[in-house]
């Protein structure tokens, strides 16, 4: 039987997406946290150095993947959640890379250690670049038409927008009152009953 052994920090950061498929899933996982200060010893034990990392066992071998959204496209190809033809499956990676791109610019403001540069940085994140970015996924939601962010299909892009929207916590309200399809998409999964009780069950976290 495989056996799947997530590790990470006791963050969602770039794991949840990860947890968000296992849970949508239903398939059974070690979500395994280890604290900051086991970090330097763990760090050379993972293939490039960083966490997330995804071990994956059976009776014979175990073996180890990096990169968080790579390990998220295995997952989602093994549980069915890519997309139905090859125009989804690629919006699928598209929008999945473009929410990441924009995570990479938050993550980069949050580790910001002077905290007056900081504030001034989050404060253009949330005027400026966040903004741009809301409004053109909603602009290519609009042209789409579809009910997923991919396409008809739910894939593992509709798991990874929820994930991206909950970063921002309560300042994504004003923007889910301008754009009101994101709205909807992000409602639809958000309320998917395997989602809610994973939100419910999950270590509670900042981010
Ligand atoms: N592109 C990689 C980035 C991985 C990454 O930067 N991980 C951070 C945590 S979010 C990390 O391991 N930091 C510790 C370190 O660099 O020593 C991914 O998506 O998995």
């Amino acid at each position: 039987m495989i056996k799947y052994r997530l590790v990470y920090f006791n963050a969602k950061r770039r794991a949840e997406l990860i947890r968000f498929i296992f849970a949508y899933a239903g398939q059974e996982y070690e979500d395994f946290r280890i604290e900051e200060s086991q970090w330097p010893i763990y760090k050379h034990r993972t293939l490039f150095g960083k966490l997330p990392v995804l071990e994956i066992s059976d009776d014979i071998e175990s073996i180890q993947l990096a990169q968080s959204l790579s390990i998220a496209r295995y997952l989602a190809e093994k549980f069915n959640l890519v997309g139905v033809n090859e125009i989804e499956k690629a919006r699928a990676d598209m929008i999945s890379e473009q929410l990441s791109d924009i995570l990479e610019i938050f993550y980069t403001i949050k580790n910001e250690k002077n905290t007056e540069l900081r504030a001034e940085k989050e404060r253009f994140f949330y005027k400026e670049t966040l903004p741009f970015y809301a409004s053109m996924f909603e602009r290519l939601f609009e042209i789409q038409k579809t009910l997923h962010v991919a396409g008809n299909t739910l894939t593992y892009a509709d798991l990874a927008f929820v994930v991206f929207w909950d970063h921002f916590g309560e300042k994504k309200k004003k923007f889910f009152e301008l754009c009101v399809v994101s709205k909807v998409m992000y409602e639809h999964v958000n309320n998917l009953p395997a989602i809610v009780e994973w939100k419910n069950m999950r270590p509670m976290t900042i981010f």
